[in-house]
């Protein structure tokens, strides 16, 4: 089992209930366990279009534990976005559910699918607040490691 960090977001839709069930979710994924998650916060939205600024993201991260490697755990979870009624048209255009793997516990990856870790995580708030409520700093994420775990 390795252990993952996935950044939830949404701007569109019942925000709270699509990432509560996003949650839901992620703990039924097989051969995967969700360890801990952060509150779920409302952030200033960052590097979206003019015409999308007026509305409000809702932001919270998981810690899990998976079976799953990058790739297929990827897959997962773009199909959770799809489920949640995601379109994809405009790049950082409105989205139900966006879920991003953050860092995955010792791989470094770089393709035009995944790049691990996350290339822009250490640069968002709304990505490093939630984090902070789970003891993960943006070095952590900058050294793609993990705190140990807690006894
Ligand atoms: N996601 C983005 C771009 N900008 N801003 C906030 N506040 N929250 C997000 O989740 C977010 C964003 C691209 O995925
Ligand atoms: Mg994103
Ligand atoms: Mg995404």
């Amino acid at each position: 089992m390795a252990r993952a960090v996935i950044a939830l977001g949404s701007n569109l839709g019942h925000r709270a209930e699509q990432l509560k069930d996003a949650l839901a979710a992620l703990a039924s994924l097989r051969e995967t366990r969700l360890v801990a998650h952060s509150p779920l916060i409302e952030t200033e939205p960052m590097d979206v279009p003019e015409a999308f600024r007026a509305l409000r993201f809702l932001n919270g991260a998981a810690l899990i534990e998976t079976a799953l490697g990058p790739k297929a755990l990827l897959d997962e979870l773009n199909r959770l976005e799809a489920a949640a009624g995601r379109v994809r048209s405009v790049r950082n255009g409105p989205r139900p559910l966006d879920l991003d793997i953050i860092l995955y516990e010792g791989v470094r990856c770089q393709s035009a699918r995944l790049t691990l870790p996350h290339p822009r995580a250490h640069l968002r708030p709304f990505v490093l607040e939630p984090l902070a409520a789970l003891g993960i700093s943006r070095e952590d994420v900058l050294a793609n490691r993990l705190p140990s775990p807690t006894p």
